[in-house]
């Protein structure tokens, strides 16, 4: 572009900007509607007050008590719709107590646009009370992107940037902090609306030779993450399982599920640590692993990456999870353009049957016990469960038996944290309630919380109870971190203190921030209770006091 039309273009600017009067504030506010931004989840303090004046009336704000959560509910939120979603957080110390739920959509890969307030420019250099000094080092290293616009007039192009960053793959949060001085100066005009690829098809030669050697191995397993779901694979996960007859677990730790666990060739969740995973696939000689890392471990227990004899092949729309694999050969790729070009490859196998189903036995004593074990409370949940439901799992050392008696199904109705970090899941089906609420489907979300868990975020009932969300809070009350007691005894570490946790009252702490809250001890209380928390119009926390148990973290493989 010669100079001359450079000059033209800035000078046509200024006489838009000298007509029109627009304001910073505006061409965001017209830059976010564009983008489908209108829902800010939030929690203001004064340098966001001049971005929040005259909060337009097709905006919504959603107010979180504390910032952990209000990054969290947006997390739901953004996965529930499928869209990146607007956060708003104060100045230093928003984004100082939401690192956590930061880091947790960070490893997610869910589009958030974090946009924070910082001190007026004119008074930056002195340092004021809520300056942010150092803007693009507080969120790292646990943003995709981190912005201070060096100009006023370049909020508006920021904002656009910061989406375009969050959207493409890998996805996940991006952070932009903008002076508080910034709103009311004068605009350039219309923000520039542009759109990005949110997926990536496969280099057909890597396909091709995927495919020639998954079609060469006479046993292969696959082992499908969070990735498939994400990217609306689920029916072609399904099929090319069927097509390939082979085992399906999903991945440890997945965050998704990916797969119907009531599939005859459904295997269960992948042990969490090396030397049982790979003794639990002794015997296949391909490993396929589709939209996962390879892989997310836990505690270390020593063995081999691979069973003898084993390769391993990796799918991922993640360069850096593609870097990090132990083992294997990697495939760049979104999850379900992968399934589908491997469907198109590789026919049918005919030459063997597909694998029978595991069957696991559900041990229930004829008398219940007093308190209830863990799998006795979600067996008499689950007679109640409803056909269309959304699970939010945040019970550490009950996730298996809960599992047990309610397998997922469907797509897009499980949810977990894929950071491990606590205080996720509350506010997370906070944000799905919302999501089902706006959408019109209004899918009753069954967010099973630890007692431990529950104490991270509890405060993201509030925003529950003020937006009407169906959430119903099912707490298995244990008293105690009881995985960690798993892991000491696995990691030869005894007497560890704070592993108990008497005292809790988790029915008047539901209560205080205005979710009604039910002591359920018996099978009859549990379903009396679920059966009106389902009817109910808002949030209800159903507490279930249950028995301490002696599990192992890792279940022994058998030889
Ligand atoms: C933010 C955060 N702090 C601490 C931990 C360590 N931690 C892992 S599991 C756990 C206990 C969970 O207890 P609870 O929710 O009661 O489940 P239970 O093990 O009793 O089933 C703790 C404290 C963590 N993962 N995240
Ligand atoms: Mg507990």
């Amino acid at each position: 572009m010669s100079r001359n039309s450079q000059t033209e273009i800035l000078e046509t600017r200024r006489d838009q900007q000298r007509e029109t009067h627009m304001t910073v504030w505006e061409a965001t506010y017209n830059l976010l509607r564009n983008l489908g931004l209108t829902t800010v989840f939030g929690n203001p303090g004064s340098t966001e007050q001049p971005f929040l004046k005259n909060f337009p009336k097709d905006f919504q704000y959603v107010l979180g008590l504390q910032e952990a959560s209000v990054v969290a509910m947006a997390d739901g939120y953004s996965q529930a719709t499928k869209k990146p979603v607007h956060v708003n957080l104060h100045s230093c110390a928003g984004p100082g107590n939401a690192m956590c739920s930061i880091m947790t959509a960070y490893q997610n890969k869910t589009p958030l646009i974090i946009t924070a307030g910082q001190q007026t420019r004119e008074m930056v250099l002195c340092e004021p009370l809520l300056t942010n000094p150092d803007v693009t080092t507080l969120p790292r290293p646990w943003v995709k992107w981190v912005y201070q616009p060096a100009r006023a007039q370049d909020v508006p192009g920021a904002i656009m940037r910061a989406y375009a960053m969050a959207l493409q793959p890998p996805a996940g949060p991006v952070f932009v902090s903008i002076p508080l001085d910034d709103w009311d100066q004068p605009a350039l005009g219309e923000a520039v609306v542009r759109s990005v690829s949110s997926r990536y098809s496969p280099d057909p030669e890597r396909v091709a030779l995927f495919a020639e050697r998954i079609q060469k191995s006479k046993n292969p397993v696959l082992i499908y993450g969070p990735e498939i779901e994400r990217a609306g694979g689920w029916d072609a996960g399904i099929k090319f399982a069927e097509r390939l007859k082979a085992p399906v677990y999903i991945a440890p730790l997945t965050d998704r599920a990916s797969f119907p666990q009531t599939h005859l060739q459904f295997h269960g969740m992948a042990p969490i640590a090396i030397g049982p995973l790979s003794k639990q696939l002794r015997g296949h000689d391909l490993i396929v692993v589709i939209g996962a890392p390879v892989f997310r471990y836990y505690p270390y227990v020593a063995g081999d990456y691979l069973p003898e004899g084993a390769e391993l092949l990796q799918v991922t729309s993640d360069p850096y999870d593609a870097g990090a694999a132990i083992v294997g050969d990697s495939l760049l790729s979104d999850a379900k353009l992968a399934l589908e070009a491997f469907i198109g490859a590789i026919p049918e196998v005919k030459s063997r049957p597909a694998p029978t189903r595991l069957h696991i036995e559900r041990n229930l004593p004829t008398t219940p016990n007093n308190p209830l074990m863990a799998l006795e409370a979600f067996d008499a949940l689950s007679e109640l469960r409803p056909e269309d439901d959304i699970v939010v799992n945040e019970t550490a050392s009950n996730f298996a038996d809960f599992l047990q008696c309610w397998p997922i199904r469907k797509p897009d109705s499980y949810y977990t944290f894929a950071s491990g970090a606590l205080g996720w899941g509350s506010p997370a089906a906070v944000g799905l309630a919302l999501a089902e609420k706006k959408l019109g489907t209004h899918r009753p979300v069954v967010a099973v919380i630890g007692d431990g868990s529950f104490q991270y975020s509890v405060q993201s009932l509030y925003t529950a109870a003020q937006q009407k969300l169906k959430v119903i809070f099912v707490v298995p009350c244990n008293g105690e971190y009881a995985i960690l007691k798993e892991f000491a005894v696995l990691q030869k570490t005894p007497n560890v203190p704070a592993l108990d946790l008497p005292g809790l009252d988790v029915v008047s702490a539901a209560k205080a921030f205005g979710a009604p809250g039910v002591l359920a001890k018996t099978k009859l209380e549990i379903k009396q209770a679920f059966a009106a928390a389902l009817k109910a119009d808002g949030p209800t926390v159903i507490a279930i006091p249950i028995a301490h148990q002696e599990r192992l973290l890792v279940p022994p493989v058998a030889d």
